[in-house]
């Protein structure tokens, strides 16, 4: 399989410095900083997609990993206003919005009671009169119906605001909602650490210290994470490096992330919809570089319902090894900010399918990645 790589490599007469980044991709080596910028930079579609899909090779074969999952959102009434967001309303517009009962989340759950669903996940708006106690009694409800199911829930900017407001440390917040049911978190929020473009877009939620905190303190008790990047909008390409950098700094000292999911700006209905959406060359390049600078990430989740299942289907070859669930028409956060699907549903044996056409293998995983079945019957044709 190296040699395979080099031999394709030589055929597109590299500049010596890009084949210098790529030969250490081949050896197993770590980019630096600035080698990743110039993958940005100079990196063309065909052989970064090349070397990206070797080492998703090396890592997985053709395995492509789904999950059966649900998603709740509690809310999108929110104290915050990030400019890039399509979805929140602010607690003095909430009757534009919406807030569901603990009854109403649960009957959510229930809904789904004899399905093979592995997984919950909920993500919502930061409302101010929800509090830790409401949504810690939603996660006992939810495993007192349901134990086996895998719950993850809330990202760092919804615990951040929970737990100041609870007065409770990050350890003693997370430690309780383990206890609870909280089995990971899942990686929103992140958006781009960098001040300089936090500032402009998301100024007054929490930081990337905190963010990268809560995360730290999570894996350190055992619960496992996500990670997130949104990119596609005023961030340049140091900025995304840099976002990457910090999370493979602290994926070093923990292991506790699962995957990275590159998000795609959106730009409809939100405060940014004057700043152009990116390119699908960019999108190509996101994913391909994210593979190939993330090397302690073991997976990378290309999220169809905000791609379109097309482009998710083909950044199979761009690094992906996951499309995360069959989400059932159950979240608006991209529908409402443009994103391609507008009612993302798909079953088992449309994922399964759009994972065959190219040409890999459909392995359904629970939460941890651990395989529940492989789909591996020959491969579809058209
Ligand atoms: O942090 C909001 C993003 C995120 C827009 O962990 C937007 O498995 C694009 O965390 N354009 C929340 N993106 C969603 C999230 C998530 C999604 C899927 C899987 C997982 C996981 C986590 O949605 C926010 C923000 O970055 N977002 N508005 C927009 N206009
Ligand atoms: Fe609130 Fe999240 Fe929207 Fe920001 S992205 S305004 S925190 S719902």
């Amino acid at each position: 399989m190296e040699t395979d790589i080099l031999a394709l490599l030589k055929t597109y007469h590299l500049p010596a410095s890009i084949e210098r980044i790529a030969y250490k991709v081949i050896a197993g080596e770590r980019l630096t900083p600035q080698e990743g910028i110039t993958l940005f930079e100079q990196g063309k579609i065909s052989w970064l997609g090349a070397l990206a899909n070797y080492v998703r090779e090396r890592m997985h074969g053709n395995d492509t990993f789904f999950n059966r999952n649900v998603h709740i959102e509690p809310t999108n009434v929110c104290v915050y206003s990030c400019k890039f967001c399509s979805y929140s309303r602010l607690y003095k517009h909430r009757e534009e919005g919406w807030e569901l009962s603990l009854d109403e989340m649960m009957d959510i759950v229930k809904r789904y009671d004899g399905q093979p669903i592995t997984e919950v996940h909920i993500v919502g708006g930061v409302h101010p009169k929800l509090d830790f106690y409401f949504f810690r009694e939603l996660l006992q409800r939810i495993k007192a119906h349901r134990p086996e199911i895998h719950i993850k829930a809330f990202t760092a900017v919804e615990l951040y605001y929970m737990f100041k407001k609870a007065r409770l440390s990050i350890e003693e917040g997370l430690s309780q909602l383990k206890e609870a049911g909280l089995n990971s978190l899942p990686g929103g929020g992140a958006e781009i650490f960098a001040p300089e473009i936090r500032n402009q877009i998301c100024a007054d939620k929490v930081d990337a210290e905190n963010w990268l905190k809560i995360h730290e303190t999570a894996h350190r008790l055992g619960i496992p994470s996500n990670a997130t990047m949104l990119y596609g909008h005023i961030e340049s390409y140091a900025h995304r490096i840099d976002h990457m950098e910090r999370l493979r700094q602290l994926q070093d000292q923990t292991g506790g992330f699962n995957c990275f999911i590159p998000l795609k700006f959106r730009n409809q209905n939100n405060d940014m919809s004057h700043v152009p959406e990116c390119s699908v060359v960019e999108d190509v390049k996101m994913y391909a570089v994210a593979r190939l600078y993330l090397d302690n990430f073991p997976h990378l989740k290309a999220y169809w319902p905000m791609l379109g299942r097309d482009m998710a289907q083909m950044m199979l070859s761009f690094g992906v090894d996951d499309l995360d669930g069959t989400i059932d028409d159950s979240t608006r956060i991209y529908s409402m900010a443009g994103a391609e699907e507008q009612h993302p549903a798909m079953t088992t044996e449309e994922i399964t399918s759009l994972i065959r056409k190219a040409h890999r293998i459909p392995v359904e995983r629970n939460s941890l990645y651990e395989v529940i079945s492989r789909f591996d019957e020959p491969v579809e044709t058209s």
